[in-house]
């Protein structure tokens, strides 16, 4: 293959290899109003509202947007990123390759959004139904095998499409298990969810609770985004959640004790106030240790981690997630201790700080229950991508997941996809003329193999590979 042939063949091949989509907060459509689709949702995505509030005129406060109905806040965003601006930052962009790929290039020429909006309500006349086939478009544009969902059963609003009756949904939507509150100590939401689905509040009924919600939900994985700080409470006793937050380690399933900075007293006590907790992971907490290892153990069940982020940096922005995220450098020894301390529990891992690309890198190379997936969130970036899907190909070869979308709303596959298939092909098709240049004779059925690895098939590999 001459250097034209692999760029030619990378290119066509990295377009055409189907994708598992390792992470989205996609829910199906029998989940009614929780599947989010359509031009006025992909238009008020909290990294869109973000972009519109560095643009918006003073008297726009968030409290006055959020007070607006979806079609107002959409008109605002239209408005001012895409009339009195160009679309050129990776969201916007994302909302003109979506509609041009859904055949609406002359209401995008026309800057017509209520013409879209027209072409949107054909599926939306037509009930679930219409849903359904608007989202089987999606995944036909989008190349998706399969998507895997953020399914959280401390929202009650979530909850009641899983319990009593679990709602049927597609194949096409695989589900995976958020365990957040229960990992920051988040004592209200987790005593609050685990009364009102009549458990008690001890470790035992956190088991149970969990166990219960893997044999509905039947998950993938079990998830947990984590903020890049640890800290070690000082020990107080107690065994219930409410000491979960205050609760040093319990010394019996500590068998060597983590490296640890110990809270002052006064920065202790603010752990007490959950308005104020600091959003600390307490990594040698009971619950850690007693309860999710364990359930990931006796379940095999791998456990997906995103590290570093901090939530509610600017609560203005919060009610759609748009004031989390500052992208703060996590300590990457917390992952190497749990994968050491947990070598039956197989880790997929994703960092949101650039800086801890590399280190995750050298991890996933020494742990072999650790999986490294994705370009989260802020590398969610051209730029970004390129650099870190580099890295990879340098330590990691083909044994790694290059991407996740994250999607929120289910167009969006379609440029997450495209813009990341585009990127990553490039990279592969430098990588792949180096090797070439060294020696190596190349045919399309083995850069074929390798692409599917790199877009799921790894990820299948590590999943099907149980280390008990
Ligand atoms: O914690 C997460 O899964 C993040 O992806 C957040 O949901 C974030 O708000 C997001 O949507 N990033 O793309
Ligand atoms: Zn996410």
């Amino acid at each position: 293959m001459t250097a034209a042939d692999i760029n030619s063949v990378v290119w066509s091949e990295v377009r055409g290899t189907e994708v598992i989509d390792l992470h989205t907060h996609l829910l199906p459509p029998s989940h009614g109003a929780l599947c989010l689709w359509d031009i006025d949702e992909l238009l008020t995505y909290h990294y869109l509202v973000s972009e519109y509030f560095m643009t918006a005129p003073a008297n726009i406060s968030p409290e006055s947007f959020f007070a607006m109905n979806k079609k107002q806040q959409a008109d605002l965003i239209w408005e001012s990123l895409f009339i009195q601006r160009s679309p050129i930052s990776e969201a916007t962009r994302g909302v003109v390759t979506t509609l041009q790929a859904l055949g609406l290039e002359d209401e995008v020429d026309n800057r017509d959004l209520d013409g879209i909006r027209r072409y949107y309500d054909r599926y939306r006349n037509e009930g679930l139904k219409g849903v359904e086939s608007f989202v089987e478009k999606v995944y036909g544009i989008a190349g998706i095998k399969y998507t895997i969902m953020t399914n959280i059963p401390f929202a009650s609003v979530e909850a009641q499409h899983w319990r009593p009756i679990k709602k049927v949904y597609p194949e096409t939507f695989r589900s995976a298990l958020r365990v957040d509150p229960l990992l920051a100590g988040d004592k209200e939401t987790i005593e609050s969810a685990l009364k009102a689905s009549g458990y008690g509040t001890t470790m035992e009924d956190a088991r149970k609770y969990l166990h219960d919600w893997c044999e509905t939900m039947k998950p993938e994985y079990l998830m947990a985004s984590t903020p890049h700080d640890f800290c070690l409470a000082p020990s107080e006793g107690g065994g219930t959640f409410a000491g979960v937050a205050k609760k040093g380690i319990n010394e019996n399933s500590i068998q060597s004790p983590f490296a640890f900075t110990e809270l002052t007293e006064n920065e202790c006590n603010s752990c007490e106030d959950t308005d104020n907790m600091p959003s600390i992971i307490n990594e040698s907490s009971d619950f850690l240790t007693e309860v999710l290892m364990p359930i990931c153990e006796e379940r095999d069940l791998p456990i997906a981690l995103k590290i570093g982020a901090h939530r509610n940096m600017n609560p203005a922005l919060s009610p759609v997630g748009a004031g989390d995220g500052m992208v703060a450098f996590a300590d990457t020894n917390s992952l190497a201790r749990l994968c050491g301390r947990f070598p039956k529990v197989r880790f997929l891992a994703t960092f949101l700080s650039r800086q801890n690309q590399q280190e995750a890198c050298v991890l996933a190379s020494k742990f072999r229950n650790l999986h490294i997936y994705g370009c989260w969130w802020y590398c969610n970036n051209p730029s970004i991508i390129t650099e870190i899907t580099k890295m990879r190909i340098e330590m990691l070869g083909s044994a790694f997941t290059t991407q996740h979308s994250d999607a929120r709303v289910v167009d969006q596959l379609i440029y997450k996809w495209a813009h990341s298939r585009a990127v990553i092909a490039k990279v592969l098709a430098t990588e792949y003329k180096k090797v070439v240049q060294s020696g190596w004779k190349l045919n399309r059925a083995e850069i074929r193999r390798d692409i599917a690895r790199l877009f799921g098939g790894s990820y299948t590999e590590f999943m099907g590979k149980s280390l008990k």
